[in-house]
Parts: C-alpha cells; sequence; structure tokens
C-alpha cells in the first residue's frame, strides 16, 4: 500500500523523509522514480504533471500538499477519487500572519519611514490612524479568511467579509454574492483577498472593482492585498489602478504567471510589494502528519475530513 509524491516546483525530498517518518510501514515513492502503478492507495500531489495518475487501478485518496486545489481541477485526466485538501492549523497561522503584517505595514507607514530613514529625514507629518479608523475587507470567508479577519478585528482593524454564501462572524460584518459586492468594496479600505481561483473568481480583481472600494478612507487611498491565487487578478488593471490612483498601493503574493516574469513591472513600481507566493508555506512535518492522520482515519472505516467539491472548485 504505496504512498505516492508527485510534486513539480517544490523539492520532493522533503516531503519523502516527512512521510517515510510518519508512515514507517509503507512504501512512499516518488513520481520522479520507477514504480509499480497497482500498489499505489494514495497520492501527495502539489501540481503534479496532468495526466501523470490516470491509470493508477487501486488509487483511494488524493491529498493536495495545499490549500488549493486548482492544481487539480487544471487535470482533465484526474482519477475519479475524492480529493483532500489541506486543513490545518500551521498553514492558516501562517496565512493570517502575513495578512495582519501587510495590514499594519499599510496602516502605519512603513515604507514612507523606510524612505525617510534612507533619506536621513528624522520627522516628517504623516496622519497617524489607529487600526479602528480602518476599514479591511476580506474576499473569501473560508478557513483562511475567517482566521485573518479575526485576527485583524483583534489588532482593532474595522473588519468586513464577503463570500459566496450568507455567513456569520462573531463581531464582523458579513457581506455575499454578486448583489452585496458594491456594499462591501464601499466600506473597504483595504481589501485582502483570499479566494480560490474558479471560473466565477478568474479576473474578478479588475479596474471596475477596485473603482469601487471606499476613497474617504484614512490612509491615503485604497490598497489590494492578495494571497488568494494569481489567476484573479488583471495585473495590467493594477498598474493602471496604481498609475492613476484608483488603487494607492498593492501587496502581491501570487501573480498570473509565476514566478513573476522578470519584465513585469510589478517587480519595480514604488508602491507594490512583491512576495513569492509563500504567504502560507505548506511545512512538511505539519502537512504530512496531517494526510497521515487522514489515512489512518479512513483505514479505520472514518468518514473522510477536508475533501472538496470539484464541481464547484474548491
Ligand atoms: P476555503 O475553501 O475554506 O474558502 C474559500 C472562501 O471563498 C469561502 O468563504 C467561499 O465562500 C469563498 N468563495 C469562493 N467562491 C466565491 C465566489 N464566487 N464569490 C464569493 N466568495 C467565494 O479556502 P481557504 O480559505 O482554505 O483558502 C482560500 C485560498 O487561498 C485557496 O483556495 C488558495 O487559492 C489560497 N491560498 C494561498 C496560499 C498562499 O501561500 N498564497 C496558501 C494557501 C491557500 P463560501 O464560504 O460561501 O463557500
Ligand atoms: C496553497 C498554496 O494552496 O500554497 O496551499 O498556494
Amino acid at each position: 500500500m504505496s504512498l505516492l509524491v508527485a510534486v513539480t516546483g517544490w523539492d520532493a525530498a522533503p516531503w519523502l523523509d516527512r512521510f517515510r517518518r510518519e508512515l514507517p510501514d509503507r512504501a512512499i515513492v516518488s513520481a520522479d522514480d520507477p514504480f509499480d502503478r497497482g500498489e499505489i492507495r494514495y497520492v501527495a500531489s502539489w501540481k503534479h504533471r496532468p495526466g501523470s495518475l490516470a491509470d493508477l487501478p487501486n488509487l483511494k485518496i488524493l491529498f493536495s500538499l495545499g490549500a488549493g486545489i486548482d492544481h487539480m481541477v487544471a487535470d482533465a485526466g484526474l482519477p475519479p477519487v475524492p480529493v483532500v485538501r489541506v486543513v490545518d492549523a500551521d498553514l492558516t497561522n501562517r496565512m493570517s500572519e502575513y495578512v495582519v503584517l501587510h495590514c499594519l505595514a499599510h496602516l502605519r507607514g512603513t515604507e514612507h519611514y523606510a524612505a525617510q530613514q534612507r533619506a536621513g529625514i528624522w520627522l516628517e507629518d504623516r496622519d497617524e490612524p489607529a487600526a479602528r479608523d480602518v476599514r479591511v475587507g476580506v474576499m473569501g470567508l473560508g478557513v483562511l479568511g475567517s482566521d485573518a479577519a479575526r485576527k485583524l478585528a483583534l489588532m482593532g482593524f474595522d473588519v468586513a467579509g464577503w463570500s459566496r454564501g450568507p455567513k456569520a462572524l462573531p463581531g464582523l460584518a458579513t457581506f455575499s454574492g454578486e448583489a452585496e459586492l458594491g456594499a462591501f468594496l464601499a466600506r473597504t479600505d483595504i481589501l485582502v483577498v483570499l479566494l480560490p481561483h474558479t471560473p466565477q473568481t478568474e479576473r474578478i480583481l479588475n479596474r471596475d472593482l477596485f473603482a469601487k472600494l471606499a476613497r474617504d478612507g484614512r490612509i491615503g487611498g485604497p490598497v489590494l492585498i492578495n494571497a488568494g491565487r494569481g489567476k484573479l487578478q488583471v495585473e495590467a488593471d493594477i498598474l493602471s489602478s496604481l498609475d492613476d490612483g484608483t488603487l494607492r498601493a498593492a501587496t502581491l503574493d501570487v501573480f498570473e504567471t509565476e514566478p513573476l516574469p522578470a519584465a513585469s513591472r510589478l517587480w519595480t513600481h514604488p508602491r507594490v510589494t512583491v512576495t513569492p507566493h509563500n504567504a502560507a508555506t505548506s511545512d512538511p512535518d505539519a502537512v504530512a502528519a496531517s494526510i497521515a492522520a487522514h489515512i489512518r482515519r479512513h483505514e479505520a472505516g472514518e468518514p473522510l475530513r477536508d475533501a472538496v467539491d470539484l464541481e464547484v472548485g474548491y
């Protein structure tokens, strides 16, 4: 009963190592080495090569090594078995750290003070709003969005969230669906995006949407923070919106094409912060332990947790 580790773009070695530690009674094999296809019961995948998982006759479960499963949906030859994604406190905490860090950076003007330091300037007047004066809107109130929203509220920000279906989160204003998107955007100074990539969310972060963000906030104009997926955003619109003041700044962890091409103006734009799709890294220790627990529960006859609906796309 083997587990196949099928990753591209990541180093497979730490994953093979951690799975061998977590599941010492199983063969853990790499997609890069020869293996017996009939022996594979489980696959742990991050962007496996499309089509490469067809013809695994005894496959039971496909595990995504990330929270997102768009890399699975993109494979037209995906075997018809349940897909389980990462829902793990370690990954959730990392994402909330990223979101809180960058919201605080925009609140406290860290770029402004870094520029002052470089210029040897001690003090220059700057409006210093409190967190309670800044309205953060979180698009996507799933596992990651709801945790980030809660932690932003603990920091004092005025937080609201938007999701596909209606959702109640204690102490937070919530909006849902197309009908309430305008009202949500109109009360948002910092837009935090933690949506999955689906046909409905693709290119949602465009000029029309940015133009609906609040223009009367205390941080000098609307700010975009996207740590969801690059395919949610139209990068040409982000750049033109930054250039004409529709957006004041953007913090981007994900991009239409990754790695971000060297020619992209996002690299050098003075009001863009680029991070390399590592807002919430999947930690091999935490994720391999979580997948091993799923396997043990499954083999004990318990129902699967964290399985996704491939038709819905997240
Ligand atoms: P979940 O599936 O738990 O939550 C998704 C949320 O998005 C839900 O609230 C859902 O609404 C909402 N949503 C989906 N489609 C729409 C829509 N059409 N309109 C409005 N809301 C919508 O996902 P997670 O929170 O675990 O993760 C979110 C995404 O973050 C992942 O899919 C992945 O792309 C990205 N990610 C990025 C990482 C990084 O390092 N940059 C790391 C990990 C994840 P509802 O509640 O109504 O279903
Ligand atoms: C994920 C990611 O989906 O790292 O977990 O992007």
